[in-house]
């Protein structure tokens, strides 16, 4: 396993839109060991492929057992079934928009289907934390950011900062 690198906005590969997998095979098994060991790494509780620069429809996440123990889940081809109409809000953050934060409406539940880390297709019925990190990552799989959510404004100052903290080499 290995930690890698975690890109971070303003990047294009960030908007590229993720392909979908043909098969759970040796690399992509690889790529989710990785991926996880780059999450954890980065204390981040899901991440998505492209956020390591591989545009395939691969996430994984851990949002951890009531007990502190490791929980790891993987998603391969995620899609969304069922959205519910009522929303729910939580403050998200981003690994590849570090240290910024804001508050994000999303449904409050949706099912998703996948196949997992041995290639089964499963469906996964979330709500609450869980339900807005899927969302969150499947969006990441289509190019798209929690930033994009906010009001011009607030994205290019989010943006502004990025952008500075990337030239200066500092990292607030
Ligand atoms: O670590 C993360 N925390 C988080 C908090 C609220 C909503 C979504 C997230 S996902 C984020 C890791 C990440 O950037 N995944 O793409
Ligand atoms: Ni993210």
């Amino acid at each position: 396993m290995a930690v890698k690198t975690i890109l971070t906005e303003p990047n294009d590969i960030l908007r590229k839109v993720s392909e979908p997998v043909e098969k759970v095979g040796n690399d992509e098994k690889i790529l989710m060991d990785d991926m996880l060991e780059t999450m954890y790494a980065a204390n981040g509780i899901g991440l998505a492929a492209i956020q390591i620069g591989v545009p395939k429809r691969i996430i994984v996440m851990d949002l951890g057992k009531k007990d502190g123990k490791k929980d790891p889940r993987y998603f391969v081809n995620p899609v969304i079934k069922n959205k519910n109409q009522s929303k729910s809000t939580y403050e998200e953050g981003c690994l590849s928009v570090p240290n910024q934060f804001a508050e994000i409406d999303r449904p409050s539940k949706c099912d998703v289907e996948y196949l997992n880390y041995n290639g089964e297709r499963k469906i996964l019925k979330a709500e609450g934390l869980l339900a807005t990190c899927i969302q969150h990552e499947m969006d990441h799989l289509d190019g798209i950011l929690f930033i994009d959510y906010l009001s011009k404004l607030k994205r290019s100052m989010i943006l502004k900062k990025l952008s500075k903290n990337k030239s200066t080499r500092i990292v607030v």
